[in-house]
């Protein structure tokens, strides 16, 4: 087991290289002009103040880039209901005649310095008539609704459906039991710690754009820039060191960084944007926001027969590149999560609505999955009367491989073990004293659950791209299309190589996006880098040691057939006569060196969370005081990367339980615009973890892994709100939704202490 990881030195140094650390000689800096308004039209926008404005080098508008830029890409693999395609009403990287969300970008100032564009951009003068502003989806749906785009009639840009609609209809004429329930899986901003920042370049001699900025994989991001910029991916270098966290919003191409491109070209000099916390707030992408109505066709026995959903989710003002597909096949991938059902149904109609677009939130879907059926399951088990782990368990799928009635095949798992592990650390069956004892000490115990399922690894590239490359004093470097940016991948990529070469993991380092190399595959999302990336990584270094067959036995003057492998060494079997790989790739420059592709796509890991917290009824302050996570994430190949992760993605999960929302108000201004408003988890929020192991692992890719990076927020997410539910339902509250925040937990119990009295 090695201590710490490898990346952790540079980083806690203040080594790392993040994008607003880059610099090129003769850069000017931008700075984005973005919309005030929710919905209105342009009716002038005079740049002459500005433009004049000392320092100012040009001002760039949408009309400007009218001629010379496509609109952002979107497009999903599937059709809706009746053959319905989704209607991709395009994407302006700057306004073009209308605003339709607060923080969209109009205007792009170009100048000698930051401060200088800054200052010029409170100059530009934009006369606006506004129009009325479309909030929620549910608003949206109204017949005599406002348009978000004219090409998009009733606002809806997909009327998606997957499953069994006949069959869940039948199961549910024949139940002796429907249980239904509705619930709002709240939109989040994801803010990671960098702010979104570029630094946008082109190389006139070789007609190149470089773009330096925080992305989760420089391939997508390069194809997603050829769709905007009009030139083969192969004339576009995105180059990427640190990355300040990714957590699904650095995965798609951003307008900002098609302007600034568009602008670096026209000017002739590099044009270097740093965004600000309120930008990140205002112009990322968001996510969930998506409304569920959910029912169950029971038997007498308690065994699901059925299972419907209708979803409406909130796309925002424009589609965001992997907008409709995370919340389509991203959500229905998992639809009737880890039990066996007859017959699943989801209708999901995609919404249009002036606020910011919506996109990926660690999880890209799957928590929207987990938190409407976990939800449904536990409330299901309580009007049943049932003990919710009895319910689950009489509900289990048992045999693999499973497909779903969505179309997705789960290949392993043992959902029994994993929640017998589960019961045991958390102590099911003591609850019932547990809560006695807080009820003496005047506070609402709550207990919840979830047993979650979740898809990883699929990825929209057809291949992932490696190579391994010497240097000249034997170290070796790993090339690969995924970004790390924070999940480790420097140490766990060494430690697989580092196990099949057997030379010191320190002598192997990582590069995933650089300005040298150009490789294809799939960036990190969908907690696919390590069985994906990392199994193409594992069966390069074999290829690797295969390669070296011949130059070993060449240099040991022996037949190829008497060579044998071990700990790093070539030898001649039987014999002391040997040569370290090391030692060989020295020798031949460049011939050591190896380029491997494969691909290995979308595993099932999945889990049993069990959380604990107790309500102060004077305050509505919740406090979690015990937290049980085992969870299936196949083969391990690092746990303390994988605790971390799970860590990581549990506090993820609990705040937006507890605190994190996203508001608007009803003209569309962004009321949760900063920190002061909107409340991340804080550390000591999840206290009291407690991690398990359940391994099973997959045949699906040759390390028998599967992915964990957003395991932990698609388990937490039901299983917190189910505490909270838990322990309010005592109280008598019937419906309550996140986030659980002091102010709305307290008003939950006075409303139903009013309602009793
Ligand atoms: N791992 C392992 N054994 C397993 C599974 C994973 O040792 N069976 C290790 C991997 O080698 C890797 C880490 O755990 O070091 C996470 O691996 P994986 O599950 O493959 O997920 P990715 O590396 O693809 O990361 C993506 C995932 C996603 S989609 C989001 S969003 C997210 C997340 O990871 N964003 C993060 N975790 C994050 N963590 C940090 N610090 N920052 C983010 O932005």
């Amino acid at each position: 087991m090695i201590k710490g990881r490898l990346e952790d030195d540079r980083m806690l140094t203040g080594r790392g290289k993040y994008v607003s650390d880059w610099n090129l000689p003769g850069q000017a800096y931008g700075h984005f002009v973005r919309s005030d308004r929710a919905h209105a039209d342009i009716v002038s926008l005079d740049v002459a103040a500005a433009r004049a404005q000392p320092g100012v080098i040009a001002v760039i508008t949408g009309e400007d880039i009218r001629a010379a830029l496509k609109s952002l890409p979107c497009a999903l693999p599937v059709k809706g209901r009746g053959g319905m395609e989704l209607i991709h009403p395009g994407r302006p990287a700057l306004a073009q005649g209308r605003v339709r969300f607060t923080g969209e970008p109009v205007a792009l100032v170009v100048a000698q310095s930051a401060v200088a564009a800054q200052d010029a951009a409170e100059l530009l003068n934009i006369e606006y008539r506004d129009r009325p502003a479309l909030i929620s989806a549910a608003e949206a749906l109204k017949p005599d609704s406002p348009l978000v785009h004219d090409s998009v009639p009733g606002n809806i840009v997909l009327d998606y459906e997957s499953g069994d609609d006949a069959g869940s209809k039948a199961a549910f004429a024949k139940a002796a039991r429907t249980i239904e329930l509705e619930v709002d899986i709240s939109r989040v901003v994801g803010n990671p710690m960098e702010p979104r920042a570029c630094l946008a370049h082109w190389d006139a001699r070789a007609e190149m754009y470089h773009l330096y900025t925080c992305t989760q994989g420089a391939p997508i991001m390069r194809n997603q820039l050829s769709a905007v910029l009009g030139v083969p991916p192969e004339k576009i270098r995105v180059i990427a060191e640190e990355v300040g966290g990714g957590f699904g919003v650095r995965f798609n191409v951003y307008p900002e960084y098609c302007a600034a491109l568009f602008a670096a070209k026209k000017l002739g000099r590099p044009v270097k944007w740093t965004g600000t916390r309120s930008e990140v707030f205002l112009a990322d992408e968001q996510a969930r926001g998506v409304r569920s109505r959910g029912a169950l066709a029971v038997d007498s026995q308690g065994k699901i027969l059925g299972m419907r959903f209708d979803m409406l989710a909130d796309l925002g003002a424009y589609l965001a590149p992997t907008g409709p597909f995370i919340n389509t096949i991203g959500i229905v991938n998992c639809l009737s999560g880890v039990y066996d059902v007859p017959a699943a149904y989801a209708r999901i109609r995609l919404a249009l609505t002036n606020t910011a677009p919506m996109a990926a939130y660690r999880g890209a879907g799957r928590p929207i999955m987990s938190y409407a059926l976990e939800r449904l399951v536990e409330h299901a088990a309580h009007e049943l009367g049932l003990d919710p782990a009895e319910f689950r368990r009489r509900n289990f799928i048992r045999q693999f491989p499973y497909r779903i009635a969505a179309g997705f095949e789960y290949d392993s798992g043992d959902f029994e073990g994993v929640m017998k592990k589960a019961l045991a650390a958390a102590d099911w069956r003591g609850f019932a004293a547990r809560k006695a004892e807080s009820e003496r000490r005047g506070k609402l115990r709550g207990r919840g659950m979830a047993t979650y399922i979740e898809a990883t690894g699929a990825g929209f590239a057809p291949q992932d791209q490696i190579e391994l490359r010497w240097g000249g004093e034997g170290e070796l470097t790993i090339y690969a299309p995924t970004h790390n940016h924070g999940q480790g991948h420097e140490t766990t990529y060494a430690q697989l190589v580092s196990g099949v070469l057997g030379i010191p993991m320190e002598t192997i380092r990582l590069r995933t996006a650089g300005p040298e190399f150009y490789l294809t595959g799939n960036a990190t999302g969908g907690s696919r880098s390590l069985l994906a990336v990392g199994g193409v990584v594992y069966l390069g270094a074999q290829e690797l040691v295969k390669k070296g067959m011949a130059l070993a036995a060449e240099a040991l003057e022996a037949a190829q057939a008497d060579i044998e492998f071990a700990a790093g060494e070539y030898r001649i079997k039987g014999t002391d006569r040997r040569i370290s790989i090391q030692q060989l790739a020295a020798k031949h420059p460049g011939a050591m060196d190896l380029a491997y592709a494969n691909k290995f796509g979308a595993c099932f890991p999945n889990g049993c969370h069990i959380a604990e917290l107790e309500i102060t009824p004077e305050t509505g302050e919740a406090q979690i005081v015990s937290y049980v996570a085992c969870d299936d994430a196949g083969n391990i190949i690092n746990h303390q990367i994988v605790e971390g992760q799970l860590q990581g993605g549990i506090a993820q999960g609990a705040g937006q339980a507890f605190t994190e929302l996203a508001v608007y108000d009803e003209a569309g201004q962004l009321l949760t615009g900063s920190f002061m408003d909107y409340a991340m988890p804080r550390p000591g929020e999840v206290a009291g973890l407690k991690l398990l192991e359940h391994p099973v692992p997959t045949k699906l890719n040759p390390l028998g892994a599967k992915g964990v990076g957003e395991a932990g927020v698609t388990g937490s997410l039901p299983a917190l709100m189910n505490a909270v539910v838990d322990a309010l339902r005592q109280a008598g509250v019937k419906h309550f939704e996140m986030p659980a925040t002091p102010r709305r937990l307290w008003e939950a119990l006075q409303a139903a202490h009013r309602k009793a009295a």
